[in-house]
């Protein structure tokens, strides 16, 4: 058969396309030295090549740093004040001493570096495109609906119930298993630690904590190769984490900007240091006291880079609403109830300009419709 010139476009456009779901990692192991227009954004959503005088530190933001090793002595209630205030002013703090140690860390990212850098043969037995799987090799943010693809591979381990999706975790990094397991082990009890001074910091009951125990766990090991031309894309892009927290773990490389009075600004990577940040569940919780912001990520031309994003909510089925002790006359329910299942129906169901879940879950004409869009 004779291909006309229009067919043998499209085919050649269709075998790029399955080229670049083998990862960014891949396509680099080409040797590119510009990126393909399928990682261009549009320029408004670029990363700002900073204007001279504008390159200084204040765009680098030093993020409120909490001593978890206080929270049990007598400065309690001082920690607490200074949580509060990092959950409403930012959405986002670090926190040392956090009692996970840094060989445990380090082995992590470690691990999580080796597993993209094995053959594609290897890797490609975890690709799925199945939001719901277990073990999830990927690229971009959501590879199914992106019209334009980020810089970044992932490999996405459900955590819960670990007995369960263990066997359908790597064989290979050989000790993946055992680094990933311990890890996920060390984050929920970190998790369930920082959760109990949050609810307490909220001045809500904290036996909410105990259905914490069987919440849902993913643990999202990102990978941000090298990049030719990094003003032209981004490694993430802006959007906000769904459940309560996010515990993230990010090597010695920036990357990670946060808004921050309406400006991206980038967060210092601070050694030993974990970053955490408040998912849509808790700004939904709080009845938006507390505040789930946007990031995204920058990729650069001569680091890779590393981060484990450890996110942690109830259990799936469970819904997520306001607080009723936050919710009263001077503040009314601001949110609509929201489970994992219609965030996953979220993800899968179209391409989102920003990314932000919260939106679609914010009520914006007061209680009397809140109530019977909740019923
Ligand atoms: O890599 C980072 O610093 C952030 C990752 C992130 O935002 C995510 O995994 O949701």
């Amino acid at each position: 058969m004779v291909m006309n010139p229009v067919m043998e476009g499209k085919k050649e456009e269709k075998s790029l396309e399955s080229n670049y779901m083998k990862g960014v990692r891949h396509l680099c192991e080409s040797g590119i030295t510009k990126i393909p227009s399928k990682y261009i954004f549009p320029v408004s959503e670029r990363p700002q090549v900073m204007v001279e005088e504008r390159r200084t530190s204040s765009l680098n933001l030093k993020l409120p740093v909490i001593d978890l090793a206080r929270l049990h002595t007598s400065d309690r209630s001082q920690v607490l004040n200074s949580l509060a205030k990092a959950c409403e002013e930012y959405g986002f703090f670090q926190v040392v001493n956090h009692n996970i140690p840094c060989n445990a860390t380090r082995r992590m990212t470690d691990v999580g570096r080796r597993f993209f850098e094995l053959p594609l043969e290897e890797k490609a037995k975890y690709m799925s495109t199945d939001i719901r799987s277990p073990v999830r090799h990927g690229t971009s943010f959501n590879q199914t609906t992106d019209g334009v693809f980020c810089w970044r591979d992932f490999l996405k381990l459900s955590c819960h119930p670990l007995e369960t999706v263990l066997p359908y975790w790597p064989s290979s990094p050989m000790d993946l298993r055992e680094e990933a397991t311990s890890y996920a082990m060390q984050t929920k009890s970190l998790f369930l630690v920082l959760m109990g001074a949050i609810l307490e910091s909220l001045g809500v009951d904290t036996s909410i904590v105990r259905d914490f125990d069987n919440g849902s766990h993913l643990m999202v090991v990102n990978c941000y190769p090298v990049c030719p031309e990094p003003n032209l894309t981004l490694g993430m892009p802006p959007h906000s984490d769904y459940g309560f927290l996010t515990i993230l773990l990010q090597d010695d490389v920036e990357g990670l900007q946060v808004q921050c009075g309406g400006e991206w600004v980038t967060v210092e990577p601070v050694p030993n240091s974990l970053v955490i940040n408040i998912g849509d569940h808790l700004e939904i919780f709080s009845n938006g006291r507390y505040k789930s912001v946007l990031h995204r990520v920058l990729v650069n031309s001569s680091k890779s880079r590393i981060s484990i994003a450890s996110l942690h909510s109830l259990p799936p089925e469970r819904m997520v609403s306001p607080s009723p002790e936050l919710v009263n006359e001077e503040n009314p329910r601001m949110y609509k109830d929201t489970n994992f299942a219609d965030f996953l129906d979220y993800m899968s169901s179209f391409e989102t300009k920003h990314k932000n879940f919260l939106e679609t879950r914010k009520l914006t004409q007061g209680m009397e419709q809140a109530k019977s869009q909740c019923s």
